[in-house]
């Protein structure tokens, strides 16, 4: 059986779960990252070099990074509807998973490590005050591409693009920040939540 190793708070592995959840699969889910399943566990850092969850096991074989499990999940399943085969629609969902990766995760870094985690190295109210401005304007992007589409980032179907930044836009509701109205968003957000999945892993009370 699929085995997946990290955190239920992690943001990744809750993307991790809830893919597996769209696609109906069972998998083994190992609590690490605390008590006796350390990150710096030499065991761990055979699998994952970076000291980072999520992990899957998969017969053997060994993955990380979150979207990349979640693309190989969807793709071992053969389900194009997640991700499809034909090169420019699979690039358009590939183009939104690694803004969310990249310029998304980015923006909100700081004010969610100061904000929410209380982090004692993130508590320079500069930083936090440019964080929040940042993701905001990332989210109003996410805001008029959604009012384009009408429904979800890509068009009108959901695929895996909506599994990574639906988990960001359930952290920015569920962050203590200033937030402006953005009507798309919420409406999105009402969307994913007609699915049983993000009801689970997405806006389960978690951050
Ligand atoms: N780019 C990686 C990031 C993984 C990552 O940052 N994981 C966090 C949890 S969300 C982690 O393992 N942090 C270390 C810790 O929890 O101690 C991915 O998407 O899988």
């Amino acid at each position: 059986m699929l085995e997946l190793l990290g955190r239920s708070s992690s943001i990744n592995v809750r993307k991790v779960l809830w893919v597996c959840a769209e696609l109906n699969i069972a998998c083994q889910h190992v609590e690490w990252g605390s008590g006796d399943f350390q990150l710096s566990d030499p065991a761990f850092l055979a699998l994952n070099p970076n000291g980072l969850v999520p992990v899957i096991r998969d017969e053997g074989a060994v993955l990380w990074e979150s979207n990349t499990i979640c693309r190989y999940l969807a793709a071992r399943a053969a389900r194009e509807d997640l991700l499809p085969a034909n090169p420019l629609g699979r690039a358009k969902v590939e183009q939104w998973m690694d803004w969310q990766a990249t310029e998304l995760n980015t923006a909100w870094r700081y004010a969610f490590m100061a904000l929410v985690r209380k982090s004692p190295a993130h508590t320079d109210q500069t930083s936090i005050d440019s964080s929040v401005r940042s993701w905001n304007r990332h989210m109003a992007i996410l805001d008029q591409t959604l009012a384009a589409t009408g429904a979800y980032v890509t068009g009108p179907a959901f695929s895996l693009a909506d599994v990574v930044i639906g988990l960001s836009v359930n952290r920015w509701f569920a962050s203590p920040i200033d937030r402006p109205e953005l009507p798309s968003v919420a409406a999105y957000f009402e969307r994913l939540s007609q699915r049983a999945g993000f009801r689970a892993h997405g806006c389960n009370g978690l951050p």
